[in-house]
């Protein structure tokens, strides 16, 4: 199988941290998307929505979204589990994770592709041109804000972001979080709980992944 892939950008690092965890090693094909690759006639065949990651099994079989991928690499790769084990935390799982997916990469998304110039008409992924709206950069850097209180206080009661297990819901908490640094939002200093469990995640060496 071949994930099509950027190192730059957060969406499929989440893949890529995922499988390192599970000591997948993946062939990717890199689909430079700072030179538009991804809106291009060869892409757009294999990926009309224009993102990645996109997956592409050995049987030509499609999968897109970040989710949907960890699900196929979960199923396949059991070991070890980030998506849960039992009812109960598969759940938590899918919740936290939702969380941190909604709350927190979506919010430093909207900040940056509503104020980057290099986002001008394509405030929105995919083949369909979108206008900035400056507004909304405002308001995900107060979304923003407001994911780093919830992650602190979440991080205040519990050792990982979804219970004391290191799951897919810390790898979209660290991934979100180093997007947002990147984008000048950084975490603030008085998150102790927050800065605890960034450095601890920070150090797995599939975060380099
Ligand atoms: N919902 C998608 C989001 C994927 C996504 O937004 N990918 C970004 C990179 S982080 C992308 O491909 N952007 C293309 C562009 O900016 O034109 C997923 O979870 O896979």
């Amino acid at each position: 199988m071949k994930l099509y892939d950027f190192p730059k950008a957060p969406s499929p690092r989440r893949v890529r941290i995922f499988a390192a965890e599970k000591g997948l090693a993946l062939t990717t094909v890199e689909v430079n998307l700072r030179q538009g690759e991804q809106f291009s006639q060869s892409y757009r065949s294999i990926n009309p929505q224009c993102v990645v990651p996109f997956l592409v099994l050995d049987d030509g079989t499609g999968i897109g979204e970040v989710v949907a991928i960890c699900r196929y690499l979960e199923e396949i790769a059991p070991s070890p589990p980030l998506l849960g084990t039992d009812p109960t935390s598969k759940a938590l799982v899918a919740m936290w994770d939702h969380r941190m997916e909604v709350e927190g990469f979506a919010a430093v998304a909207e900040v940056l592709r509503n104020s980057a110039p290099t986002f001008r008409g394509r405030a929105l992924t995919g083949p369909l041109a979108s206008d900035q709206i400056p507004p909304l950069a405002d308001r995900g850097r107060a979304r923003v804000a407001a994911f780093f209180d919830m992650l602190d206080r979440r991080l205040a009661e519990s050792s990982f972001v979804a219970g004391p297990s290191f799951s897919m819901a810390d790898i979209t908490a660290l991934v979100s979080v180093d997007f947002a640094d990147r984008v000048k939002i950084p975490a603030p200093e008085g998150h102790i709980h927050l800065k605890r469990w960034h450095e601890n995640v920070s150090l797995r060496p599939s975060a380099t992944a």
